[in-house]
């Protein structure tokens, strides 16, 4: 009886710390197809519906969406580089002209006319963007690679299914049983191989048959060499021409079994075992304006021979030690809750509860995943979708747009301790200043380098085909924010020096753009747009265009800021400093209106549309810190009016919008309102595969929030590090490991009860820093230690 009562006791605690061990490996699972799920509920989505439920895996080159279907399986293939489009000459040399007389205008409060006059000039050459829908014109658009099919042909009903995204591992698992066989299968894109594993296995010998082709909406064949199966085609160069090249090789290997290739397809009959490998690459080599040279046939065929030379578990150890190295430096948890409801279920039950901290905590690690899948230090940057892309036409050219979009992909990179992630965008910004050195100077006579809110592959830095949004002149400081970030988290000084002459030539720009203001006798950056918000004007019109906007004055701030500071470490004395130093302090500051709001605009207009999901007049607050709590408390004061004023007038409708908003909240330190945005992502705007939508699906709104949940435990922009800054009260017990300060700290924090109980900081290049939790400050030191361990009173 005793021995039967221990054998239970023990079985309990078994089911117990299984249950723990399950909450502790985040993953996102289902208990059908992608396209199974379809039709419910997810509709609005139209023809994106089941794509919206697939899983996605990626190496930052290589992408794919898995859906998992018993009878016949679809997995969306993707490569980073692969565009339509080509270099194109944008820069409008007629344009220069006519800044003066705008100005002019605007300053004697002419609005109309001199919107009319910008609308006229202030364009690219050529058709930008063509409107979004640039597929098939210069501009061009990232597009699908196509997708990989295995037809097994299954009848039956199948049972036992689950489907699963292992966020630690980096690996999609499909399980299911079929007329009395189990099956399994495992994918994953490894970057040390650069390709898309797929082993397929069942525990009867001899059952697994199928037939695997690759196809994609247009512009590919296919044709069969060496055992593989190849699919190749040429993109439109959008000029009438021929464009980028790409290739996908696809080849098997197999235990048991028969292996043939017939008709374009690869048939495989009465195998016990297979393992497929695909991988892809185009033409396109990231160095303007030489864009095409990469040996993409040679290159994927040995990368596949290379794989199929391993063995499988080398290839899929290979690829998790990889997918780990940046995973676990961070661990989160906020529930102890076992792992028992699928994601899609607990998605619809959070439209009830309004709150599920077991979502949250998979969330936030999803977010960091994604980025690790969608961006490798050497890769092009993650773009508007990340690197998933199912159309032709992707929305918006899936390109990158840099009046919030790019960036805010970036925003969780450091703080979630991904920073070698960031070097994607270093390396695209570094790679564009040529042509955008063009822009500033063709198309603004000016010095320096400047972009425009969107940026392609090809080099595209002018502005868009419409002022209205098109005109963008903080897009190049936001961008340049991040060069200065990446330093300020890690200390490197070698990676300062070799990002300094880009900042230098950046505050070159602006310092030649801005202008005198008549009135107050500030700098002011103009004519320039508040991003894509509009206002009512003195004379009556309604414009976006004005002198001023606070968005460009806060960005420009910054950034000579970021240069001086970098000009004093580096130990550069070069007499544009000096111009530089002298022009900040001569910078028109944001105001605050008579409704104790910050200002939009130099004077307080009023705006058209007051719930704008662009709440850019409040950069200084975040992503910058030149608005903080105890540097700036009157106009910290005001960013918090403003935010509440664009709340009661519908704002955060988009999915970025409202991961914006968390971030806002999170630096003002009122974590239940920060929650309260991250909750609506969660309940309005994300699919069953929790990719977030605008709508349509844009990932920036999935980094934003991630980012926002670190911000909401851990802030460094003040200049110490303060814990729990912004804690929401339902986040009541919690655990973080391994989040990053400014300064080169890593920290791990424990709270209960929704107070601090420990934290430790760790630095490899400091051993002391400032703390602050609640009212409490103080100085931390761990000389000849690696870390200080800390209590709530920061003893
Ligand atoms: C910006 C936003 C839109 C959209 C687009 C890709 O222009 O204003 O909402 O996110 O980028």
């Amino acid at each position: 009886m005793k021995k039967q009562f221990a054998l239970v006791a023990l079985l309990v605690v078994l089911a117990v710390f299984n249950a723990h061990s399950q909450s502790a490996a985040p993953r996102l699972w289902y208990k059908q197809p992608a396209n199974a799920t379809a039709k419910d509920g997810t509709e609005a989505y139209s023809d994106d519906a089941e794509w919206l439920n697939a899983l996605p895996i990626g190496n930052g080159s290589i992408g794919a969406m898995v859906f998992g279907d018993v009878a016949l399986e679809r997995v969306q293939l993707n490569e980073k580089t692969l565009w339509s489009g080509s270099p194109d000459d944008n820069d409008n040399p007629e344009a220069a002209q006519y800044i003066p007389e705008i100005r002019r205008l605007l300053f004697e409060g002419k609005f109309k006319e001199a919107t009319e006059l910008t609308n006229k000039t202030q364009v690219c050459k050529g058709k930008g963007s063509n409107h979004g829908s640039g597929a098939n014109a210069p501009f061009g658009c990232f597009q699908t690679l196509g997708d990989l099919w295995l037809d097994f042909n299954a009848k039956g009903q199948y049972s036992n299914y689950q489907r699963e995204l292992d966020l630690s591992n980096a690996l999609v698992k499909v399980m299911y049983s079929l007329n009395g066989t189990n099956f399994k299968r495992e994918y994953f894109v490894s970057e040390p191989a650069n390709v898309l594993a797929i082993r397929l296995t069942a525990n009867k010998k001899k059952s697994i048959s199928f037939t695997t082709s690759l196809t994609r909406p247009e512009r590919f064949t296919t044709f069969v060499e060496n055992n593989q199966l190849v699919m190749h085609g040429t993109l439109p160069d959008g000029k009438g021409g021929d464009g980028m090249k790409y290739i996908a090789r696809l080849a098997a290997k197999t235990k048991g079994g028969k292996q043939s290739i017939a008709k374009g397809k690869l048939i495989i009959e009465a195998a016990d075992e297979v393992v497929l490998y695909l991988t892809a690459s185009t033409d396109y080599l990231p160095i303007y304006p030489n864009y095409k040279g990469n040996n993409h046939e040679r290159i994927s065929g040995e990368n596949l021979n290379n794989a199929l030379s391993k063995k499988y578990e080398v290839v899929r150890n290979e690829h998790v030690s990889n997918h780990q190295k940046y995973f676990k430096r961070v661990a989160f948890q906020l529930s102890a809750d076992p792992d028992t409801i699928p994601t899609d279920v607990r998605l619809k039950n959070i439209k009830q509860t309004k709150n599920d901290n077991f979502l949250t905590q998979i969330y936030f690690q999803y977010g960091r995943y994604l980025l690790i899948a969608s961006a490798r230090e050497n890769t092009l940057p993650a773009n508007l979708q990340g690197i998933w892309a199912n159309k032709i036409q992707t929305p918006w050219n899936g390109d990158y747009h840099t009046n919030i979009n790019v960036q805010m992909n970036y925003w969780p990179a450091e703080v979630t301790n991904l920073s070698e992630l960031h070097l994607s965008l270093t390396r695209f910004i570094q790679g564009f200043e040529k042509p955008a050195t063009r822009t500033a100077s063709v198309q603004f006579g000016l010095e320096g380098w400047c972009i425009n809110p969107i940026v392609n592959i090809w080099g595209f830095t002018a502005p868009g085909e419409h002022p209205s949004w098109g005109l963008t002149s903080g897009a190049s400081g936001w961008i340049a924010q991040h060069l200065w970030e990446h330093y300020a988290f890690t200390g490197d000084k070698e990676y300062l020096k070799d990002v300094y002459p880009t900042l230098k030539n950046l505050a070159r720009f602006y310092d030649s753009w801005l202008m005198t203001d008549t009135e107050t006798g500030k700098l002011v950056s103009g004519p320039a747009s508040s991003p894509e918000n509009a206002f009512r004007a003195p004379d009556g019109s309604a414009g976006s265009i004005s002198m001023g906007p606070s968005h460009d004055q806060q960005i420009i701030d910054e950034l000579f800021g970021n240069v001086l500071a970098a000009a004093e470490i580096l130990d550069d004395k070069d007499l544009l400093l000096v111009k530089i130093r002298k022009s900040k302090k001569n910078l028109l500051q944001t105001g605050i209106g008579p409704d104790g709001r910050l200002m939009e605009w130099a004077k307080p207009y009023e705006e058209l549309e007051p719930g704008h999901r662009h709440i850019s007049h409040l950069y200084a607050l975040h992503p910058a810190n030149t608005i903080t709590k105890t540097k700036t408390p009157l106009h910290y004061a005001a960013a918090r009016k403003s935010i509440e004023h664009r709340l009661k007038h519908g704002g955060g409708q988009t999915g970025w919008s409202a991961a914006w908003i968390s971030n806002f909240w999170a630096r003002l330190q009122e974590g239940d309102e920060a929650l309260k945005a991250l909750n609506d992502i969660l309940s309005t705007k994300s699919a069953p595969n929790l990719f977030d939508v605008h709508p349509p699906f844009q990932i920036d709104g999935n980094f934003g929030a991630t980012a926002g949940i670190a911000e909401m435990l851990l802030q460094s922009h003040e200049g110490y590090i303060e814990l729990l800054p912004a804690l929401p009260k339902l986040w009541k017990d919690g655990e973080v490991k391994g989040l990053r300060a400014r300064g080169g700290f890593t920290v791990d924090i424990n709270w209960k009860n929704g107070k601090l109980t420990e934290a430790t900081i760790y630095s490899k290049v400091n051993n002391e820093a400032t703390v602050k939790y609640g009212e409490t400050i103080s100085k931390a030191n761990w000389a000849g230690k690696d870390s200080v361990t800390l209590d709530r009173q920061l003893k």
